[in-house]
């Protein structure tokens, strides 16, 4: 039983005397499942190991970038070897020039691409190229998307959909959150209203064309489709968060699995191979207005570095149909499974999957966007929680984040999660 964690306590309590909330990014303080953080040692596969010498199997697996797994041998081989010939140079390479046609060969509404560091800086630069291009300010997002911590996504839907945003954060100013609109996801006539009642101002619709960060949540059939259709007629640009869906389920994202091309795309995680890489791109007009081809300002002093592109042409390179074949199958297997332990236990789940991507959510009604989400039993989701880490199985740390596989997970792994789950469910359904 890996109930306690004394050493990753200690470490917490260090950390949160100089780290804000003892962390680097918020959602790792487990707060909201009420656990003590694991300080992790080292993993690998699909296994990771903390620093009390525990072993979890790895559901979130980084938040996505490890789509094959911790420290592949080939991974690490070859950044190994860049950095033997440097770690930075501030100057170009041909390792960028190799990535950006590769991620162009595989997304082809990417004519062309600017890297960064971070999905965030991603997303802001997209949407500074939207509103330079367009000579227009506002942006409609939806509720229960994330797109990185830049100020005009902070924010919420005001008093309603039509109304402008409110910041969901201090230090957003008013300013910022004015320009933003927030719509229901999978709510194609709201989208429409918001547009009748702000004519000829909306730069950028930005969505996560499968959002994962409300818990996973699949674009409704023809809501994409709509949202192309609506952008074109209004002249705004088309904008896809593939931060986490791009490369994860299929070598083309969402994009290819849809069929929906979008202005401009921004990538992270899979595409930087676990470092630190993020992407935004798209059609060649558009990208030729970002400096120093064109006005819009926009930089970075490890923007394609040597090593994250050796990681990201290396995770790229090994991308097949047989790869998307076999997380589809495991993913399959994961979902089925829980949902079949919750149903033993008498415990309401319903269950959302696209390919290796999935979150089981603790509620009896279809989630279909962030309110539907919000349904579901946070309080079940912490006992689920504790109940799985205690047996060395390590879930997201919260019901509102996608479940992430990887090709180093296998059906074995999956089996000892579903069988861990079917104990941990009974005795949380026998709670109530
Ligand atoms: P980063 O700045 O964290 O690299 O990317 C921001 C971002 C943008 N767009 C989407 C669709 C994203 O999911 C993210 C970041 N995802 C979260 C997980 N939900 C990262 C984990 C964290 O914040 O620690």
């Amino acid at each position: 039983m890996f109930r306690r964690a004394p050493k990753s306590a200690r470490w917490f309590a260090r950390a949160q005397e100089v780290l804000p909330g003892g962390v680097d990014s918020p959602v790792r303080a487990f707060n909201a499942v009420g656990e003590t953080p694991r300080f992790i040692a080292r993993a690998k596969g699909a296994t990771m190991t903390d620093v009390d010498g525990r072993t979890y199997i790895d559901y979130v697996m980084s938040w996505g970038p490890l789509l094959h797994g911790h420290a592949p041998r080939k991974l690490i081989k070859a950044v190994a070897a860049a950095a033997k010939h440097g770690t930075s140079f501030g100057a170009s390479t041909a390792l960028e020039v190799l990535l950006a046609e590769r991620v162009r060969a595989l997304m082809p509404s990417m004519e062309m691409v600017r890297f960064v560091s971070s999905g965030t800086e991603a997303t802001m630069s997209a949407l500074r190229v939207a509103r330079a291009a367009t000579k227009r300010e506002k942006v409609i997002k939806f509720a229960g998307c994330y797109h990185g911590h830049a100020d005009p996504f902070l924010v919420e839907a005001g008093s309603g959909a039509t109304t402008l945003g409110v910041p969901t954060s201090p230090g957003v100013p008013d300013g910022a959150a004015a320009t933003t609109l927030s719509a229901p996801y999978n709510d194609l006539e709201t989208v429409e209203r918001v547009f009748a009642a702000h004519p000829d101002e909306v730069a950028a619709v930005i969505i996560e064309p499968i959002a994962g960060n409300m818990g996973v949540v699949p674009p409704r059939p023809a809501f994409l489709e709509g949202l192309r259709t609506l952008c074109t007629r209004e002249n705004t640009l088309l904008i896809f968060d593939e931060v986490i869906s791009g490369f994860r389920v299929t070598s083309g994202g969402a994009q290819e699995l849809y069929g929906v091309r979008p202005d401009l795309t921004c990538l992270g995680k899979i595409i930087g191979g676990g470092l630190p890489v993020g992407a935004y791109g798209g059609r060649a007009d558009l990208m030729c207005l970002v400096a120093p081809a064109g006005p819009v300002y926009q930089a970075g002093t490890l923007s394609g570095n040597p090593l994250a592109m050796t990681a990201g042409l290396w995770a790229l390179g090994e991308l097949s149909p047989q790869l998307y074949t076999r997380l589809e199958r495991l993913g399959a297997r994961l979902a089925d499974g829980l949902l079949d332990a919750a149903a033993r236990a008498r415990v309401s789940m319903y269950v959302n999957r696209v390919g290796s991507i999935l979150t089981p959510f603790f509620t009896d009604t279809a989630v279909i966007d962030y309110a539907s989400a919000c349904r579901a039993d946070t309080g079940t989701y912490a006992r689920f929680f504790q109940g799985m880490l205690a047996k060395g199985i390590y879930p997201p740390p919260s019901q509102f984040e996608a479940w992430f596989l990887s090709t180093a997970h296998d059906e074995s792994l999956v089996d000892r999660t579903i069988k861990v789950a079917q104990g941990v469910l009974k005795r949380v359904g026998a709670k109530g």
